[in-house]
């Protein structure tokens, strides 16, 4: 009982957290689905959580995760040209954009297009 208790408090305490950061009532839970096949996450610094990422050939399901507080973009580059029109992008701290693109096995570089993130730069190996 006093277990519980505590539990549901702690819930409260974070969700008034999050309500007082985020300005809205409307705060919900990062949730990344199961069926994602690649997660970048932008974090503090310029730069991704990662310097190379893995991949299974195909249709992949991207997740972006912004953990910085500043806006950010994501797309897949193969040489020196920009695969497809795919681009996800994130605002703001917490943000979580998904989005689907196919790729045949390959190596293929991963960037931010904000003008100054250059750095923001790393690896994709599809195989
Ligand atoms: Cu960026």
């Amino acid at each position: 009982m006093q277990r519980s208790t505590k539990v549901t408090l702690a819930a409260v305490l974070f969700s008034s957290v999050l309500a007082a950061c985020g300005g809205s009532s409307a705060s919900e839970p990062v949730v990344i689905p199961d069926t994602v096949g690649l997660e970048v996450h932008a974090v503090s610094g310029l730069k991704f959580d990662a310097s190379s990422y893995t991949a299974t050939a195909g249709d992949i399901e991207v997740a972006y995760v912004n953990e910085d507080s500043i806006r950010h973009t994501l797309v897949v580059v193969e040489g020196d040209t920009k695969v497809g029109s795919f681009e996800l992008k994130v605002n703001k701290s917490g943000d979580v954009d998904l989005g689907t693109i196919n790729l045949p096995a390959g190596n293929y570089v991963l960037l931010c297009t904000v003008p100054g993130h250059q750095n923001m730069k790393a690896d994709l190996t599809v195989k």
